[in-house]
């Protein structure tokens, strides 16, 4: 299987998360992509290569401009308001205040953009934000190019952040942009699975009114996990979309007997409607020792994971999302993979 993958997600390295009423270091840390790394050549998974540079159009199809130039220049202005922490937001346009516009000053343009508060910006995320999207990029390349498969191991992540939000870890949305650059390459039918613990908010958003991507999630309930304020089974698209986004909302302690009940529903949806190409939203934060999330899949259930969606048969691109148990993340991912080449039970 091709592996994409650059050294540039280390330029999004911050030392602050909020969490619990402290600050920690995140648990979304460079050091995740070492041991996918390490595991990748342990077992010989596929070649590595570097991304291309695609340049911002493909990310604006699927991103607002001046969300995207707040990005570019939050740290510096973050900086330059004479701030010695992270970039952290501290207030939203709650449901109370409706003058939902972009302030000019840096602290209110933050709070415009963030759904979340514990993800901070600091130093080089955009430009390690950046390489994440031609990493998915690159693999949406390949799989034009005719391959069946490829890996692109995205950090930081992309299925929490929307249109012109960021949060949950996420800044560009990678498994959108690659969904929708397969559009713009002629596919008329793409599917998006996302198997992240987390609800992937910001990919059900950006695709809800469509009918030529349909997002397919399994996650723990909104009700008691991140994101909270989406994800629930009564959201099934709207518009021309109304049908083509599918929720599977599951409860504190579900295993892998429930949860793979869940992915062969989805499974079979999926292969009635018969995609030309699908993107895996590939978090393995489910797993059991995951300090963030409450599911209790072992490792070994990611390799099954991986032969049953190999079943479908479609061309698919497997994108990093989240995961954070940082030791078992190599193991973890690559059986997915791995389960995937090898194919469905006969
Ligand atoms: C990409 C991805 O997996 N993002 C996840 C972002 C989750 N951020 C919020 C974490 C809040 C954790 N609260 C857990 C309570 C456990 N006791
Ligand atoms: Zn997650």
């Amino acid at each position: 299987m091709d592996i994409i993958h650059t050294e540039a997600h280390r330029r999004r390295n911050p030392s602050t998360e909020l969490y619990g009423g402290e600050l920690v270091r995140p648990f979304e840390c460079p050091e995740r992509v070492d041991h996918i790394l390490k595991e990748i050549a342990a077992r010989a998974l596929g070649p590595v290569s570097a991304p291309r540079d695609f340049g911002l159009e493909p990310v604006r199809r699927v991103h607002d401009g001046a969300y995207l130039d707040f990005l570019e220049s939050c740290w510096t202005d973050w900086r330059a308001a004479g701030y010695q922490g992270e970039a952290i937001a501290s207030c939203w346009p709650s449901r109370a205040m409706t003058r939902a516009r972009p302030p000019r000053e840096i602290d209110g343009k933050i709070g415009y953009y963030a759904l979340a508060g514990e993800t901070s910006i600091s130093e080089g995320t955009w430009e390690a934000a950046r390489a994440s999207a031609d990493v998915a990029l690159t693999g949406q390349a390949r799989l034009a190019e005719g391959a069946r498969t490829a890996f692109a191991l995205c950090r930081p992540p992309g299925h929490h952040a929307a249109r012109d939000m960021f949060g949950g870890y996420c800044f560009l949305n990678n498994a959108a942009i690659a969904a929708q650059a397969m559009i713009d390459a002629g596919a008329t039918r793409v599917a998006v699975l996302d198997v992240d613990f987390h609800h992937g908010n910001g990919t059900q958003a950006i695709f809800y009114d469509r009918a030529d991507v349909m997002f397919l999630s399994l996650h723990g309930d909104p009700d008691e996990a991140f994101p909270y304020f989406l994800g629930g089974a009564d959201e099934t698209g709207e518009g021309a979309g109304k049908g083509f986004t599918v929720n599977y909302p599951m409860p504190s302690g579900t295993g892998y007997a429930e949860w793979s009940r869940a992915l062969q529903d989805a499974l079979t949806r999926l292969s009635a409607y018969a995609p030309s190409a699908l993107v895996v939203s590939l978090g393995v934060d489910a797993f059991k020792q995951d300090p963030i999330s409450f599911f209790t899949l072992e490792s070994a259930d990611f390799t099954d994971m991986g032969r049953r969606i190999a079943g479908l048969g479609a061309p698919t691109l497997f994108v990093m999302e989240g995961g954070y148990a940082v030791a078992e993340i190599g193991v973890n991912a690559v059986n997915v993979l791995a389960g995937f080449e090898q194919g469905p039970e006969l």
